[in-house]
């Protein structure tokens, strides 16, 4: 079909749609514009667009909340019984040999732009260890290789970027010769975008040629995995497992055996862990039990305060369980979810978007929120499993969210290189060694352990020879 030929069919796609206006600039564009506004236009889905505008844009008070729900049940941080007892022990067990045989891949999502934490440049590059100043990324990477060395297998490990931030990315990785990881054992892709909207659901285009798009959001990923190839090359290697992380926690635990066991002996298809909330508006999504399935509804879906309020008669919330994003999904899981057709839902953000203009032909940069976005979340997909389990954990082991600029509050770089000292600080403890404290009984030193070192308490007890004497005010690094 030439050119002319494609206009017109788009044309008259777009009239059925009524976003006529994407046009506006045709008789501008020279051939090569022209095309490029063709392809973006003919790359659409236009019924879910449609469905995204008469959902969200036309019906504002829409809301994800379902009528009935309930709190989720989940496996406890330390097994209860002596029959739960068991079963971690067995899960354990099983998770050590998966991940021996080679059957988990480590699998982060980092194509979120850091806004908040107002650092240019993807996020994996910011430093944040409390002794060696080491990136999120390069945290990653060496415990991925550490968890090589531990478990004896070949680690692999699938990254997924944005648009925005896959050139930056590839050339950190390589300015870090893949921080000491085989390359060829790093898979980095792209995630999907979305085109924004204009408050009255019209598309907004960034440039003449050019519609406005933005990531779709870390639920994009399941979608990525398996047109980026990844899932292919993950079932041509043998892998079974991904586990799935947020490339802003750098207390991450990637390959822990008793979670990945866990998922296994029960057949889950999407497992998660979860943390018992700082209080009830922590901006952690809660983890609900609606029919039967497992679903993380986010706090700000709640419409009345009172309910993520509510307590037990022993005081504790009933819907204490927040979500911290780190899941084990199965393969064939996702392979599933796309050979279907695959159908997350979307949430809405209100977002301060550049855009054409279409009278003056000028690109305007608003000052407060104009347009609207729409993202997938990867959570979405827990009720889509047949079976999904919760195992809890403890804060203080595995969460330490880097999102804020902000150092006054929490989830910034300060409250992270804290939790990383105190998390250091127990596992030594926890060994027999003597940790200095001021008189107020917080820790008087600087402790960063290396995954090199320990990926978990258990590997302390015997290097305790390796470690020295700990006095007030040293800063210890351990490697
Ligand atoms: C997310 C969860 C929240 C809690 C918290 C834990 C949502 C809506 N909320 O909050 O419940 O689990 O994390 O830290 O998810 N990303 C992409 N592509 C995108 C958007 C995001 O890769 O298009 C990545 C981003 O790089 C980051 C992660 O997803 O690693 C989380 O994104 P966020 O910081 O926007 O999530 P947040 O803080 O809203």
């Amino acid at each position: 079909m030439d050119i002319q030929q494609r206009y017109v069919k788009v044309k008259q796609l777009l009239e059925k749609y009524n976003q006529s206006h994407l046009l506006t600039f045709w008789s501008q564009l020279n051939e090569k514009q022209k095309h490029n506004l063709l392809i973006q236009i003919e790359q659409l889905e236009f019924d879910r667009v449609e469905e995204n505008i008469n959902r969200y844009i036309k019906n504002p008070a829409f809301s994800g909340l379902p009528k009935n729900f309930s709190a989720a049940p989940a496996y406890p941080a330390m097994p209860q019984t002596a029959q739960q007892k068991e079963k971690y022990e067995k899960a354990k067990k099983l998770g050590v040999e998966l991940i021996s045989g080679g059957k988990v891949a480590a699998f982060v999502v980092a194509g979120g732009q850091g806004t908040r934490l107002g650092f240019d440049g993807p996020k994996g590059d910011f430093a944040v260890s409390p002794v060696k100043n080491k990136t999120l990324f390069r945290l990653s990477a060496e415990q991925i290789a550490a968890a090589g060395v531990k478990y004896n297998f070949q680690p692999r490990w699938y990254i997924m970027t944005s648009p925005l931030n896959y050139q930056q990315t590839l050339k950190i990785f390589k300015r870090n010769n893949f921080y000491g990881l085989e390359p060829r054992s790093v898979f980095i892709f792209q995630q999907g975008t979305e085109v924004n909207f204009s408050a009255d659901g019209k598309i907004l285009l960034a440039e003449k040629d050019t519609l406005a798009t933005s990531p779709d959001g870390h639920g994009g990923s399941l979608k990525a995995l398996y047109k980026s190839g990844a899932a292919i090359d993950m079932k041509d290697r043998g892998i079974e497992y991904i586990s799935y992380f947020q490339i802003d926690n750098p207390l991450i635990n990637i390959f822990d055996p008793l979670f990945i066991g866990l998922h296994a002996m029960d057949k889950a298809e999407m497992s998660s862990k979860a943390v018992v909330k700082t209080g009830p508006f922590e901006k952690v999504g809660n983890f609900c039990l609606v029919e039967g399935k497992i679903k993380v509804l986010e706090y700000s879906d709640f419409l009345g305060d009172e309910l993520l309020e509510k307590k037990n008669p022993d005081g504790s919330l009933i819907f204490s369980l927040g979500s911290i994003a780190i899941h084990i999904i199965s393969r064939v899981f996702i392979e599933q979810l796309n050979i279907k057709g695959f159908d997350l839902p979307y949430h809405k953000a209100l977002k301060e978007i550049s855009y054409m203009d279409l009278l003056s032909g000028h690109v305007i940069k608003p000052q407060k929120e104009n347009g609207i976005k729409f993202e997938m979340f990867v959570f979405d997909a827990l009720p889509l499993a047949h079976k999904s389990i919760i195992i809890e954990t403890l804060r203080s082991e595995e969460f330490a969210p880097v999102k804020e600029r902000d150092e006054e509050g929490t989830d910034n770089p300060a409250t992270a290189k804290r939790m990383m000292i105190d998390r250091a600080a127990q596992w030594l403890a926890q060994a027999g060694i003597k940790i200095p404290r001021k008189p107020d009984g917080s820790i008087d030193c600087r402790i960063e352990i290396a995954p090199s070192f320990a990926i978990c308490k258990e590997d302390i007890a015997n290097k305790k020879d390796k470690i020295p004497k700990i006095r007030p005010g040293d800063v210890i690094y351990l490697e």
